[in-house]
Parts: C-alpha cells; sequence; structure tokens
C-alpha cells in the first residue's frame, strides 16, 4: 500500500498560463500612475479670471494653454523681473523656471471671445494652444481606473480561487469545468501497479480484469458481451480504495480522470452538473479511459423523497446528471468509471443498478495474511533487525487497515530513532501500535494514591473477568499508564472471528462492566471514569436487541435497515410500545451481566486483589503474570485452534493463495482493540 504522488498528473482543463494577463495591467498602472506624478511637479500659481484679464492688458503674458474640458487654462508669463515680482511677490524663485500660472475660466467661449479681442486690440501677441484634454490623467481616473481596478480584482480573486483549488487553471472563470485529474500514459516512472498492491487479492482480480477489458475488448465483445459501465470499490477507510484505482491507471494504459465527489460540489448553483458534463465530455475525446471519482457518497447519497425537507437540490441535480451521463441515451462506450466510497448503503440506488455501477468490488480489512503481506510492503524501506517477526506483527495487528500498517511503520523507525537505535526493533513496533491505538503515552500526569489504586482496581476487573470467561477476548497486557485519554487500559488481542456467537457478546460485555464492578465491590465508590466502557456495553445491548434479534421479548426481530432508504424518515420502523420493549430489554442484558461480573469478581476476590497490588507495583503487567496468579488459561484461543487444525504449524507458515473473496457483509461494530 504505497502512495506514490503521481509526477505526470497534469490539469485536464488547458495548459497553466505561461503568461499572466494580470501583468498588463499592473504595467499599465505603473505607466499612468507614474505619468501623473511627474506631470504634476509644475508649479503654478492660481490667478483668478479677473486678474488674467488684467494681466492680459497689461500685456504679461506669453503664452496660453486652454483646457476646455476642465474649464481653465494656463498661462506663462513673460521673462522679465519686473513682470515676474509683481505675479508671484516674493515667491519669485519658486515659479520663476517655469513662470507658470493656472487660471480658472467661466467658459471657454467667453474666453476665446476676450483672448481674440485683446488679439485684435494687439494686447496679446502669443499662442494659444487649444488643447484638447493634456488632463487625460483625469479622464483615466474616472472613468477608466474604476474599471480597471474592478478587472484586477477579479483577477486577483481568481488568482486566489486558483490557488485554493489546487493551482493552475480554475477560478471563478472556469467554475463549470471538471476538476479531474488526469494521468495520461506514457509518464512511466513513478507508476503504481497492482505489484504495490499488497493483499486485496479478491478485489485486485475483479479489478484486473477491468483493466483486461480495456487492454483486449474484442475478446470480450466478440461473444457478445458488453464492456462494464463502471464499478464501486466499497470498504472502510484506509483499506486502499485509492491505491487500487491508482494502480489500474498505472496497469490500464489508458489515459486517467482522477477527481474527488466534493470536487463537484461549489458555492455556485449549477456548477456540479456542469462539472460532471465536462468531465464526459473530455473523456469521451480521450476513449477509452477511465474515471474515478473518489468519496463519490458527496454527491451520490439517496435522494430526499419528500421534496421539501432535507433534500438538497444542487446536489441531486449532480447526481441526475451523472446519472444520465452513465446510462442515458448517449453513448459513452469505454469510458469506464470507477468509484470509492466507505458507505456503499447510503449510496442512491439508482446509482447501483445494472448499467450504471454494476459491480461492486469490496475492499475489506486485511485479514492475518494479506497483513502479513502489507508488512513486507511497508517494511521494506526499514532498517530492522532480526528480532522482528512479520508473523508476529501481522498478528499482533487484527482490525488494522493497510494505512494503519503504513503508520505503524512509520511511528516505530521514529520511535527508534527518538532511542539513536541504529535498526528498528521488536519492541519499537510494539510500542508503536500501542501508540496508534491507545494513543500517546502520558506519563506526566499526576494522580494520587487514592487515584492509582482505584485505576488498578478498575483494570484489574476487567483482566480477572476476561481471563475467566471462555468466550472474551484473550488478554495481552494490563496498564495503569495514562495513554491518550484513558487513565488505565486492559488490552486485548481481539479474535478475528468470522461470525460472533450470542456468547462471544455476553462474555465481552461482561468483562467490559468488570471495571465498575471491581469499583464497586472492592472500593464502594463508583467512578465516572467508566464512561467508556458503560458506553460500549449499552451499544452493544441495544444492537443485540435491535438489530441481532437476540433477547427474549423480541426475538429473531431485527430493525436494522442495510438498504438505507426506509421511508420512515426520522421516526423509528417500530412502535412506542416495541421502543420501550426494547429500552427493557437492553437494560435487563446489561443488568445480567454487570450481576455475573460482580459475581466472577466475588468468587476470585483473592486474585483480583493480588493482581490490582501488582498492577500498582508495576505499572505494567502481561498475561505471563496473571497466569502466575489465576493458574493457566482454561481456553485455547482462536489462534491455537486453527493451529492445532493446521496440525500443529502456524496460519501464516504457508500463505495460501486466495482465489476469491466472499462478499461478507457482517455488521461488524467497531472493532474493539483494546478495552478501555
Ligand atoms: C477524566 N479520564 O476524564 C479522566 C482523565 C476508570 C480508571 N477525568 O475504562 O480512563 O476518567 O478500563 C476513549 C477511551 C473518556 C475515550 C477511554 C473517554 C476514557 C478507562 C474517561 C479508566 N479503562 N476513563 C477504562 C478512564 C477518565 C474516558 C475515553 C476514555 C478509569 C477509564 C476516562
Ligand atoms: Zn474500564
Amino acid at each position: 500500500m504505497e502512495n506514490k504522488p503521481a509526477n505526470n498528473a497534469n490539469k485536464a482543463t488547458g495548459k497553466s498560463p505561461k503568461f499572466n494577463i494580470s501583468w498588463i495591467y499592473g504595467i499599465i498602472i505603473l505607466v499612468l500612475v507614474g505619468s501623473y506624478f511627474f506631470n504634476d511637479t509644475v508649479p503654478t500659481k492660481e490667478v483668478p479670471y479677473s486678474t488674467f484679464e488684467e494681466y492680459v492688458k497689461q500685456g504679461v503674458i506669453e503664452k496660453i494653454n486652454v483646457f476646455s474640458t476642465k474649464n481653465s487654462i494656463e498661462a506663462q508669463i513673460k521673462k522679465d523681473t519686473e513682470i515676474m515680482k509683481k505675479v508671484y511677490g516674493n515667491k519669485t524663485d519658486i515659479y520663476e523656471k517655469d513662470r507658470m500660472i493656472s487660471v480658472r475660466i467661466p467658459s471657454v467661449e467667453e474666453f476665446s471671445k476676450f483672448i481674440n479681442k485683446a488679439k485684435e486690440d494687439k494686447l496679446y501677441t502669443g499662442v494659444v494652444d487649444y488643447k484638447v484634454s493634456r488632463d487625460y490623467i483625469e479622464v483615466f481616473l474616472y472613468s477608466i481606473l474604476p474599471f480597471l481596478l474592478l478587472i484586477l480584482f477579479f483577477v486577483f480573486m481568481n488568482r486566489r480561487m486558483s490557488g485554493q483549488m489546487g493551482g493552475g487553471s480554475g477560478g471563478i472563470f472556469s467554475v463549470g469545468k471538471s476538476k479531474a485529474q488526469l494521468f495520461d500514459k506514457g509518464n512511466t516512472e513513478n507508476k503504481t501497479t497492482f505489484k504495490d498492491v499488497a493483499g486485496l487479492s479478491g478485489a485486485k482480480q475483479e479489478i484486473e480484469e477491468i483493466v483486461a477489458f480495456l487492454k483486449n475488448p474484442s475478446k470480450y465483445t466478440e461473444l457478445g458481451g458488453k464492456i462494464p459501465k463502471g464499478a464501486l470499490l466499497v470498504g472502510p477507510p484506509g483499506t486502499g480504495k485509492t491505491l487500487l484505482a491508482k494502480a489500474v491507471a498505472g496497469e490500464a494504459d489508458v489515459p486517467f480522470f482522477s477527481m474527488s465527489g466534493s470536487d463537484f460540489v461549489e458555492m455556485f448553483v449549477g456548477v456540479g452538473a456542469s462539472r460532471v458534463r465536462d468531465l464526459f465530455r473530455q473523456a469521451k475525446e480521450k476513449s477509452p479511459c477511465i474515471i474515478f471519482i473518489d468519496e463519490i457518497d458527496a454527491i451520490g447519497r439517496a435522494r430526499g423523497k419528500n421534496p421539501n425537507m432535507g433534500s438538497n437540490d444542487e446536489r441531486e441535480n449532480t447526481l441526475n446528471q451523472l446519472l444520465t451521463e452513465m446510462d442515458g441515451f448517449g453513448t459513452n462506450s469505454g469510458v469506464i468509471i470507477l468509484a470509492a466510497t466507505n458507505r456503499a448503503d447510503i449510496l442512491d440506488k439508482a446509482l447501483l443498478r445494472a448499467g450504471r455501477f454494476d459491480r461492486q468490488i469490496h475492499v475489506d480489512l486485511p485479514d492475518v495474511h494479506e497483513r502479513k503481506q502489507i508488512f513486507n510492503v511497508h517494511l521494506r524501506p526499514i532498517k530492522i533487525n532480526e528480532t522482528v517477526d512479520v508473523n508476529f506483527l501481522a498478528k499482533q495487528t487484527p482490525g488494522f487497515s493497510g494505512a494503519d500498517i503504513a503508520n505503524v511503520c512509520n511511528e516505530s523507525a521514529l520511535i527508534a530513532a527518538r532511542k539513536n537505535k541504529s535498526f528498528v526493533d521488536k519492541q519499537d513496533f510494539l510500542d508503536a501500535v500501542d501508540r496508534i491505538v491507545g494513543g500517546l503515552e502520558k506519563k506526566t500526569k499526576i494522580t494520587t494514591v487514592a487515584e492509582k489504586k482505584s485505576i488498578a482496581y478498575h483494570e484489574a476487573g476487567h483482566a480477572t473477568i476476561s481471563w475467566m470467561l471462555e468466550h472474551a477476548n484473550p488478554l495481552v497486557k494490563v496498564t495503569i499508564v495514562p495513554r491518550g485519554e484513558a487513565l488505565g487500559a486492559a488490552w486485548y488481542l481481539p479474535e478475528e472471528r468470522q461470525l460472533t456467537n450470542r456468547d462471544h457478546i455476553q462474555d465481552e460485555m461482561c468483562s467490559t462492566l468488570g471495571g465498575r464492578a471491581a469499583e464497586e465491590i472492592f472500593l464502594n465508590q463508583i467512578s465516572t471514569g467508566a464512561i467508556n466502557d458503560l458506553e460500549r456495553v449499552t451499544k452493544r445491548a441495544y444492537a443485540m436487541v435491535a438489530y441481532f434479534g437476540m433477547s427474549e421479548k423480541l426475538p429473531n426481530m431485527s430493525y436494522y435497515d442495510s438498504t438505507g432508504n426506509s421511508d420512515y424518515g426520522f421516526t423509528k420502523p417500530y412502535s412506542e410500545k416495541t421502543a420501550e420493549l426494547i429500552d427493557e430489554e437492553a437494560k435487563d442484558i446489561v443488568a445480567f451481566e454487570y450481576k455475573r461480573a460482580k459475581q466472577i469478581l466475588k468468587d476470585n476476590a483473592e486474585g483480583h486483589n493480588k493482581l490490582a497490588e501488582m498492577l500498582i507495583e508495576k505499572e505494567v503487567i502481561f498475561a505471563e503474570d496473571l497466569e502466575k496468579i489465576f493458574g493457566k488459561r482454561q481456553w485455547t484461543s482462536r489462534q491455537d485452534e486453527l493451529m492445532a487444525q493446521n496440525g500443529g504449524n502456524d496460519i501464516l507458515d504457508d500463505i495460501p493463495e486466495i482465489e476469491s473473496k466472499e462478499d461478507t457483509k457482517a455488521i461488524s461494530d467497531d472493532k474493539q482493540k483494546v478495552n478501555f
């Protein structure tokens, strides 16, 4: 499960612009602003019109520039010390160089009349220059600049938005364009192939078939078969759905469009549908090709039944467009759509029917064999010594996804580096697993002696009961070292069962309640700390009654809705009376288990207390220590049983090649790894 960044990814829509138009705007603005400042450095003296008329009559003026748009003129005084003194007074030295005055005129016509008369009368002999508008700056300021600023603002916004969306093209001028990334064939380096995908053998086989379709369609079409339209990858987070899709891209040798379901969503109405159209238009141009939509539940959620309530028009339009593109009147031969989700049950049924996502490929959490393979992939870059055993690691990590395993390997290397080791050893891996399951160790948390005792008795309660019950998970260790949110924990290695029996649930509930029970019996005081235990027990009890049909008063009834499209809306699919019955039954189950837990603790009070004292002293104790107190556990673990079946061989010794995996759709509750 490697996540190789694809270098050959380039935006499908347009090449990134090498020359940016906003440069032009910037340069224009700079030039104009600059010229404005440079032009304005000529010092002029403002003079009233009447004074100006006087000056003309006195023959002081040499040259006149008329600015008709501004209703003003500029006039130059004759170069004569006397005159200048008269006009500028004691500020002559400032104006001496240009000898300008500026005058507001009543109107251009009036001024013309006056100056023509002055010319006739030979009072004025200089030039009169009518400038249409020397003051283009002013024109610019009032008429063009606002537009320019607006454009600049848009350009700026555009760039910022496209920056947020991952650079390159985009922005508000291309909202309707699809944002799919295109991985084209050709670029061979940094490719993910099926070899990089460890485990997932069943899913891999199915998806390899799709690649085969694309590589050699005639093989299938000659027999009259149709190429599938799409496949849905379903599985919990971190199991490698995206990796599988990347491997398809690497293997198929056809263009591969990749995008996330949320990429369709934008704040503008109608954008989603338009993006879907655009995506398919591009894909058809490049056909045969593959479209991959990650997290498709963002758009594919079931459409609301009630148009007034809880419906999301924009999302539904997007979905409708996707539905028609996938199997409408238009042909899109050669375009295969892959999509990934971890919630296939909430998807719209129309999306799952034949002709659209007609195959569902289930990507489950890896089993022990697959974990071994995944570990082998991720251990490649890590320097390990001989204490590290892949089989052991695979067994120690039930319920882990591929991403979790990658995390364990990385974390172990960091832990070893922190300890200045030159190799990563077994203990580092165990610490990494603990770290990932339980959170950071908090050795510095301050606890009083009384608190410590309370924690130890609580944890010892869990440990004692799980040791005494046949179907409880086998214990690994008990600690009172705070970690994450918890002050202490009993760690189990959950059995990877295919089926969970009532006994299993009951025994697990009983041992989970053991903490609270021990507090009550041995300390005569119950604490809030059991909140997490109680939460899980309560949920389990309700699941037993309402989902698994395991209670006496509501036998064989399940109100679980796997179709997800119930018409009940927010109401429950059962009557108030049944609701009361469920509550009652759940309460009874918990009460029964709690009583059982207390009884077991009373029967084993001596051992429990010894265990608790030992915990206070040592802080961490392992299964071997429990063996010393209680004697060997009577029951073999599932692991041992499988080993016995296998003729004394470890199940991991020879890995059977898994042909195909059934789509098990078990309602697995939260895979419990630690009993906090
Ligand atoms: C508190 N924590 O909140 C303190 C710091 C009964 C000895 N005041 O049952 O640590 O009380 O068997 C996930 C996992 C809350 C979420 C554990 C949220 C624990 C854990 C409360 C031991 N071990 N309780 C346990 C515990 C607490 C808590 C959690 C969570 C205690 C108990 C937490
Ligand atoms: Zn507990």
